[in-house]
């Protein structure tokens, strides 16, 4: 097994849900956190949290990932110790609205485009150099079913989530020949912020998302991100695809 103790793992949106599940689970092995989102408040609560239940060592950044220059900036100097990454968690992500392409609001197709594609890409493209000359680094995507089937009024989020597959194949096959590892997990229905923030704040929609059925928890996909993180150097996970039981496609979900 690779052990991460004392190894810098970054994690962007880790200010809630899967992200800081992964923060969590990451700081249990031991390793530096580099912690990375938009809310400095919430983040750095998790950190906080993260110092006083395992004495972690945490660095957070905030950082919108939509911004290049704010990207490149955040990456180009991090402090010396939190420098060497040795694996990034690409997670920072949002779906927003569901509807028609027709009825579709092109505020929100920009916005899922610019975070959920362009915005990895941005950290992709600052840490992966890094990672390949020190010859040690390991990308974990978090993409969805989502991306591995689409579903009705899902067209734009559905094209995000596609396109991290594409990604993380493409890069894996970037850097062939290399120790790199590449890995993209692709969950259902997780119970996070995700949905409130799809539907703008609408708790009640969001809810509905979950409802009668037992959804995976943040925990749940962190325990898979560690597990993946931490397999021998020569074993590369590249695309999990996990649901609840009460779930078998992005619209086939049991209901009591
Ligand atoms: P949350 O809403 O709880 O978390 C999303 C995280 O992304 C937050 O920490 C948020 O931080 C961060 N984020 C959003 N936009 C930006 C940005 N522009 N720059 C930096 N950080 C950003 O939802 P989840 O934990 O569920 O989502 C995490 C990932 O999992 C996403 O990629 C999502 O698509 C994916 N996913 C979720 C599923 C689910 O059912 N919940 C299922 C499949 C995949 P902040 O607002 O502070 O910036
Ligand atoms: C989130 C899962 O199917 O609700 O990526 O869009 S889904």
């Amino acid at each position: 097994m690779v052990s991460l103790k004392n190894k810098v793992v970054c994690i962007t949106g880790a200010s809630s849900g899967i992200g800081a599940s992964c923060a969590a689970v990451f700081a249990q092995m031991g390793a530096r956190l580099l912690l990375c989102a938009r809310r400095t408040d919430r983040l750095a609560r998790v950190a906080d949290d993260l110092v006083k239940k395992y004495g972690a060592e945490v660095h957070c950044i905030t950082l919108d990932v939509r911004s290049r220059k704010n990207v490149e900036q955040a990456f180009t100097e991090p402090p010396e110790a939190w420098r060497n990454i040795s694996v990034l968690v690409n997670n920072a992500g949002l779906a927003r609205g569901l509807s028609t392409l027709q009825d579709g609001v092109v505020e929100d197709w920009e916005e899922m485009i610019d975070t959920n594609v362009k915005g990895l890409l941005y950290v992709t493209r600052m840490l992966l150099p890094g990672m390949i000359t020190r010859s040690e680094g390991h990308i974990i995507n978090i993409g969805s079913v989502a991306g591995v089937s689409v579903y009705a009024k899902g067209n734009v989020y559905c094209a995000t989530k596609f396109a991290v597959q594409a990604l993380t194949e493409g890069i894996k096959m970037d850097t062939l020949g290399t120790p790199i590892r590449v890995s993209v997990v692709a969950p259902g229905l997780v119970d996070t912020e995700f949905s409130t923030v799809r539907f703008h704040g609408d708790k009640e929609r969001a809810d509905a998302s979950y409802k009668g059925m037992t959804p995976l928890t943040g925990d749940d996909i962190a325990d898979l991100v560690g597990f993946i993180a931490t397999r021998p150097q020569h074993v590369n996970i590249l695309n999990l695809v996990v649901m609840p039981t009460d779930q078998s496609g992005p619209t086939l979900v049991h209901r009591r």
